[in-house]
């Protein structure tokens, strides 16, 4: 504690000069590569936050985590080691259960009902809820659908699952939906599941093209079964240490320039998925269809695990009456 309230002080100090003259770099950690939309996204925020404090606070995105998977991030994050971080929902759910709704399987119905949830009072109310846990809850970027892959067996059906090793992000949530599926979860960061792929430690993992493609895991998991479970979004934090450093009109600056930024990331995540989807397919993957309901029909025991008191039931018949 004392280590971080020094930090917090140190960073106070920088933004006190700040204020003056000087000026003050914010990091921010992606687990992603150059040129992710997720990266290239917070970058134009960075942009935006220069322009509109004449360079008086910039943002460094420090991606291909440098500086460490997501679960250890989001931690440095809330004792302001880290001043922002790029996060999927899930290593989320643990800390602030409210994000649990949003990985749910088969609870969008597509992109648009995911973006009309997130954009309007329930996105709202669930970025609230990272406050008390230390965190600014900024915004909300997509991640497309994620999808199965596997280095042997395809999976054509539902029980072709059973008893697979799954790779699965660290969230609770995520390793209970994996085993109403008949998989086996084994949870790991990102950085992990290529070799993890490659020496059979796990017999698949799931997720969107673009991370299928950039993590380049389709070149050991040639099987891409589509059964698009989850449109789990992306989410983006600040450090509550280092927003509270930032004066008032620094943080309506911030406040916008992340929304500002999600209308460019939407524009780079279309683009990004029908390029990876061809990366993929040109580079050999077997790309499957199979019938969603027969996966969708076991998930009612997840629903029943995870949504159990009257404010997460609430925040589900919300997001299912979203038209
Ligand atoms: C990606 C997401 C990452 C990370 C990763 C994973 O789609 O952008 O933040 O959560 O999935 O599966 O670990």
């Amino acid at each position: 504690m004392k280590f971080t309230k020094f930090l917090g002080l140190a960073f106070g100090l920088a933004l006190g000069a700040t204020a003056a003259h000087a000026q003050v770099t914010l990091r921010s950690a992606d687990i992603h590569p150059d040129g992710y939309p997720t990266v290239d996204a917070v970058k134009y925020m960075g942009e935006l936050v220069s322009q509109r404090t004449n360079g008086r606070i910039k943002i460094q995105v420090m991606n291909n985590s440098v500086l460490g998977g997501e679960k250890d991030t989001i931690e440095q994050t809330r004792f302001g080691v880290i001043d922002m971080n790029r996060v999927n929902a899930a290593p989320f759910n643990n800390l602030v259960p409210q994000t649990t709704v949003l990985g749910l399987p088969f609870l969008f119905r597509s992109t648009e009902h995911m973006h009309k949830v997130v954009d309007g009072p329930i996105g709202d109310e669930i970025l609230k809820a990272f406050e008390p846990h230390g965190l600014i809850g900024l915004a909300y970027y997509d991640s497309g659908a994620r999808s199965f892959y596997t280095t042997k067996k395809p999976i054509t059906k539902l029980a072709d699952l059973k008893g697979m090793k799954i790779r699965v992000q660290q969230s609770d949530l995520w390793i209970a939906m994996m085993q109403a599926f008949g998989a086996n979860p084994t949870p790991m960061p990102m950085g992990e599941v290529y070799s993890s792929l490659e020496t059979g430690v796990v017999d698949g993992a799931e997720n969107n093209w673009p991370s299928y493609e950039s993590a380049r895991h389709y070149e050991i998991a040639k099987n891409y079964t589509l059964t698009e479970h989850s449109l789990n979004p992306e989410i983006l934090v600040m450090s509550k240490i280092s927003w509270d450093k930032l004066t008032p009109e620094d943080q309506k600056i911030f406040r916008q320039a992340a929304k500002d930024s999600v209308v460019k990331m939407r524009e780079l995540w279309a683009a990004r998925e029908k390029t990876s989807e061809a990366k993929v397919r040109a580079g050999g993957a077997n790309v499957i269809t199979v019938n969603k309901d027969e996966f969708s029909a076991v998930m009612k025991p997840v629903y029943d695990k995870f949504v159990t008191d009257p404010k997460q039931k609430a925040l589900l018949e919300q997001i299912q009456a979203t038209k």
